[in-house]
């Protein structure tokens, strides 16, 4: 008996600065009723899918940027993406950034089952870019600038018939994340992404960030026994184009399903998560083959250490 969940990747055009929270969800809803009517169980949404991707600016003032921030999830903005969900009968994973009572900022995705509950929540882990105003380069990519790491790490959880887990973008591109929710027995991870693809000065690497995006997904499917779902938010935002390529990778490291433009668009396909114990009792038997005694660098240092 297969055990398939149903999985939808809900692909984001650009969203510009001036273009409201509102429109968004908008956008978001559009994308949920395509999905649903595709008879998909879960969708996932982007990175940051509620605005634009704001760490292209500088703010001299952290708090000048608060509304770029959400408080409360759902609020009265969002609350509709949740009431429709629920009404569908489908579960969503979406990206955004919070604002904590405590002022922290952190870079986010949640986890909502089919009635409309948040049933998991996930703060990136890896932030790349930089944290000072760095006004030469063409776009800024101020991410360390306006979020904070996340200490709780990578989660699994038991839903939607399976074993879940989160990561965000940059996340994806670290095997670590994969082999932590690997060793939780994770069956379906669900990753938002904003890739620029100009910002590397030499333009020879622009041709790679695809194969890149395909490369660390498809291997750590693979080398971890698990469904990933990357969803991109791509196309011409502000001047800086970004990756679109959302995809839906199994378990063998194959390619599922892939979106065909960088606009709005929703890819689904069925995924018996059963799958994933062929690769987890085989070669990717990690009881019976990981020698974690001869990984003590992993945990024990952080950048390379030359003998
Ligand atoms: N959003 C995000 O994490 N993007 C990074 C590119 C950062 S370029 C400094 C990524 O890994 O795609």
């Amino acid at each position: 008996m297969a055990r398939n969940l149903h999985v939808a990747a809900a692909q984001l055009g650009p969203i510009q600065k001036t273009d409201d929270r509102k429109s968004a969800v908008n956008r978001l809803l559009a994308l949920l009723r395509q999905a649903a009517a595709k008879k998909a169980e879960l969708v996932v949404f982007p990175e940051l899918a509620l605005t634009t991707f704001f760490p292209r600016w500088f703010v001299e003032n952290i708090s000048d940027a608060d509304h770029w921030y959400e408080t409360e999830m759902p609020s009265p903005i969002t609350a509709p993406l949740f009431d429709e969900a629920k009404k569908l009968g489908v579960g969503f994973c979406l990206g955004y950034a919070e604002l904590t009572p405590s002022k922290q900022r952190f870079n986010t995705q949640i986890l909502v089952d089919q009635k409309g509950v948040v049933v998991a929540k996930y703060r990136k882990v890896h932030i790349p870019g930089h944290e000072e105003n760095e006004p030469d380069r063409p776009f800024q990519h101020a991410e360390r600038y306006y979020f904070a790491p996340s200490d709780e790490g990578f989660g699994v959880w038991k839903a939607f018939g399976g074993r879940i887990g989160m990561m965000i973008c940059n996340d994806r591109r670290w095997p670590e994340s994969y082999r932590v929710m690997g060793l939780q027995g994770v069956e379906m991870i669900l990753c938002g992404y904003n890739t620029p693809l100009h910002y590397v000065p030499d333009p020879s690497q622009d041709v790679l960030q695809g194969f890149h995006n395909a490369l660390v997904m498809q291997s750590g499917a693979y080398q971890n026994g698990t469904f990933v779902v990357g969803v991109a938010k791509g196309g011409v935002e502000e001047g800086v184009d970004s990756l679109a390529d959302s995809s839906i990778i199994a378990p063998s490291g194959e390619i599922l399903a892939k979106t065909q433009t960088n606009s709005d668009e929703v890819i689904t396909a069925v995924c018996d998560l059963d799958w994933c114990a062929n690769y987890k009792s085989t070669l990717f038997d990690f009881d019976r083959y990981r020698r974690p005694e001869v990984y003590g660098r992993i945990t024990g240092q952080r950048g390379a250490i030359l003998g």
